[in-house]
This record gives C-alpha cells, structure tokens and sequence, in this order.
C-alpha cells in the first residue's frame, strides 16, 4: 500500500501549483486511470480523450498487449546502458527498419533528443560525405515549426514563447516558409552549404496545417537534386495517426486501396516517437540507410536509456498492435468520417470557420482572433461534457482520440462536440 493518502482534483492541483515549476498551463483536470479512448478523473468521471497525449497514445490508454511487454521486460532486465549488449534491442531495430523500410536504426528515448540527433547526423554527413568545410553546414526549416525543446531545436523556433531569453542560440539554420516549394528551391540555388531540410508532413502545433498534396513530393525531389537530405519529423504525424503508418507513406500498410492518391515520399532520415511505444513508455528513434547512419562511429551520440530493453519490448508490441488492429485504416475511414460530420456543422455555423486535417489529426478553426480565449473556453466546455482536447492557439482545437476508437464512440464524440459548440454558437464572438 502505498503512504500517500488518496487527494481530490483540487488538491492535487493545489500541490502541482505549490511545488511544480510552471511550464504548462493545462485544464483543471486530474487524470488517475485511462483505457482505450477514455480517461477517468480524480471523482470518477469518464472523458473521451481527444488529445492522446499528443499522439502517444495511438494504440489506446493501457494497451492489454503494450502493458505485457512492459511488464513483462521490466521483471526481466531493464536497464544495461549500451556498455554491454541487451538481447532485445537487436529485435527491435529489425523489426522496425524491416517495417518503415530502411537499413539501420538509432534508439533514443524522447523526440527532441531523435530530433537533435538527425541534425547531428545531417550535419556529420555534410562534412564527411558531401565535403562542406568545417562548421559550415547549414539546414533548412521551416516557419511555425514544432519540433521540441531542446536550445538548439528553440534556437531556429519562431515561438517567442519557446525561444525568447534562452540564447544564445544555434546557429546554422535557415528558415523558409512552409508548404513553399519555390521558397525551397531558392535557398537551395543559392546555398551550397546546405546539408539537410528538415520538415513536419503535417505541422501540428501551427494548427493541423496539412501542405499540398504533392509539397512533401516535390521538396523531396530537390533535396535530391541539390544532393540535400529530406528529414520527416513523424514523431506526431506517424505511427498510423493520418491514415497511413507514416504521413510520408514510406510503407503503405493498408490492405485496400486508400493510399493510391498519396504519392510515396521516402525520407532521407526518419524520425519517430511518441505512439512508437504507445505513450507506454519514452521511445524514439531516427530511421536511415547504411551511407548516412555510418557517420556515426563508437563515441560520437549515445544515451543512457536509449535502445534499453524495456522500450525495445514495448516498441516491437506497440508496432504490432498497429498492424494487427488496422489502425491506419481505421485512422483513414474515422478521420473523414469525423470532417465529414464537422463539415456538415459548420455550414450552418457561424463561429468555426472550417476543419482540417488528415486521418484522425484533425483541428477546427473558430471565427475568432489567434489572441483571444474563444477555444480555451471551448475546450474548459468540452471538459465539462466529457471529452478532453487542447486549443493550439486562441482560435484552432485539435481533436486526436486514440486510433483505437470505433465508430460508435467517434460519433459519441462528435455529438459532444456538435452540442458543445452550440451553446457558443450564440454567445458574442470577440
Ligand atoms: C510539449 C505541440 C504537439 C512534435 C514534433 C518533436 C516533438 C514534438 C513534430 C518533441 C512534440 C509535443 C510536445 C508537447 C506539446 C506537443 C505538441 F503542441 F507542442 F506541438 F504534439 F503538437 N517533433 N510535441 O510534435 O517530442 O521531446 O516532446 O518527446 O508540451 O512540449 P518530445
């Protein structure tokens, strides 16, 4: 039994508050239990969890399947640093190059550090592969990325938030606007020094903004052409969360014809988090082929926790679910579902502007300025109906429920939505 006596919501707020450092302002919820697409607070009441701790949370909160692993390799072996070998790390890395389709895999724990590490490997590549002199590489992002929180990730961030008063900063970034295929093609005219382009398929913090069909496509093809390494930062958009197993479509895993639309676009670097464990556990990794990956000799990146047996186990069960429990499909045929149901709400409605988004990342836009509080206000509404989500700014709510959910409980959903938004419809929109 555990010594500490069991706290209302209010109290373990109170001690968040008292002893925790204020980096995060989140709705007066206080979650103790999870299954599947719900979540139970403190008193018991049941929410649909339309956030999925941003898209960790593919498979389902306390996923049977996920849950064995961890248990079971955390009753084995947890931890051996990478001094020694682990027996279930080299399973891990097969499993996962054999299913996204590249050659070698580099295990981290969280999606900065993989983040960070693709850079490092980008920028290695440029100076021992395509013969940039020392300290001159450069790489190419783009505008309103997300991308974590690391000094050097803040260090090419346009967020004042997340950047201002953290310098100095990293330098070596070049910064294009999204969705900009002439944008990237200038810079690449005129800097011989670029080693890389790194690039969310769908970028989630800007609000669920999902580029052009072929934008992802054609960058690829200068990068190549301009002898660039594309980079797809898939720590939110993959693991079945837009309807494919990658956004970039690097394997296609769906059994019908879905995908024929979307043209496949295979990254350079691969990197993944997030629902690569299931939200069971910290797991990422950065995918690639033996030419670029042999940049990285014994001693030049490491971890202690990363490639550790416990998330090796619990990545190999996390990819299995999404594969024997057809996630992706169920991702594709619920997500258009979902716009659909909107889309038919919002031509009546006068205070969301519209739904976007791919697979079941989606978000809407409310007619109301990026400053105000509209969608906070929202979202403290949909708590108070059952279902849990998080503005991205004033004015855009993403919705991402769990891959596992059935088109009974979407519906469910959407109706709690519907009815939410309704009771704003009439209120002064600012
Ligand atoms: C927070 C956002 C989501 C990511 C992409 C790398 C990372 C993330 C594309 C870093 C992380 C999270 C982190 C979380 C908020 C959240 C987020 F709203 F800020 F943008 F998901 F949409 N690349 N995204 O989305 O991964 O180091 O966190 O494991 O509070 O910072 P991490």
């Amino acid at each position: 039994m555990s010594s500490i006596p069991p706290l209302t919501s209010k109290e373990a707020i109170a001690l968040e508050q008292h002893y925790g450092a204020d980096n995060y302002h989140p709705l007066p919820v206080v979650l103790e239990r999870g299954e599947g697409v719900f979540v139970w607070d403190l008193e018991g009441k049941r929410y649909y969890d339309f956030l999925s701790a941003y898209s960790a949370v593919n498979q389902g909160h306390c996923h049977p399947k996920i849950i064995d692993a961890l248990v079971t390799q955390a009753k084995t072996l947890t931890l051996t640093s990478r001094a020694f070998h682990n027996d279930a790390l080299g399973q891990f890395e097969k499993y996962a190059c054999q299913r996204f389709g590249f050659e070698k895999l580099l295990p981290m724990n969280t999606g900065a550090e993989a983040v960070e590490t693709a850079l490092k490997i980008a920028r290695k590549w440029a100076y021992d592969v395509k013969g940039i002199s020392e300290n001159k590489a450069e790489i190419i992002v783009c505008v309103n990325n997300f991308h974590g929180r690391t000094t050097s990730i803040i260090s090419f961030s346009n967020d004042p938030v997340a950047r201002t008063n953290f310098g100095p900063y990293t330098e070596g970034f070049l910064s294009i606007p999204y969705d900009d295929v002439q944008a990237l093609e200038t810079v690449l005219k005129h800097n011989t020094n670029v080693a890389a382009f790194l690039v969310e398929p769908i970028q989630g913090e800007a609000g669920v903004y999902v580029p052009s069909p072929d934008y992802l496509q054609k960058a690829k093809a200068l990068c190549e052409f301009y002898n660039v390494l594309f980079i797809a930062d898939e720590i939110q958009t993959g693991i079945a969360r837009t309807g494919r197993l990658l956004a970039t479509c690097g394997r296609c895993e769906c059994t019908d014809n879905i995908c024929n639309n979307t043209p496949e676009v295979k990254p350079d670097i691969l990197i993944l988090g997030k629902a690569l464990s299931g939200g069971a556990y910290p797991v990422s990794a950065v995918l690639s082929s033996h030419a670029i990956m042999k940049v990285i000799t014994p001693g030049s990146h490491g971890s202690t926790f990363g490639g550790n047996p416990i998330a090796a186990r619990v990545a190999i069960a996390a990819l299995d679910v999404v594969k024997h429990e057809k996630l992706a499909l169920n991702a594709e045929v619920l997500g258009q579902l979902f716009r659909e149901k909107l889309n038919a709400y919002i031509s009546k409605s006068k205070q969301v502007a519209l739904v976007r988004g791919k697979g079941l990342l989606n978000a809407i836009v409310i007619n109301s300025s990026p400053e105000s509080r509209t969608a906070l206000d929202i979202c403290l509404a949909l708590k108070d109906n059952g279902l849990l989500a998080k503005p991205t700014h004033g004015n855009i709510i993403r919705f991402a429920p769990p891959l596992v959910i059935t088109r009974s409980q979407l519906l469910e959903g959407v109706s709690i939505i519907i009815r939410t938004l309704d009771i704003f419809e009439n209120k002064r929109i600012e």
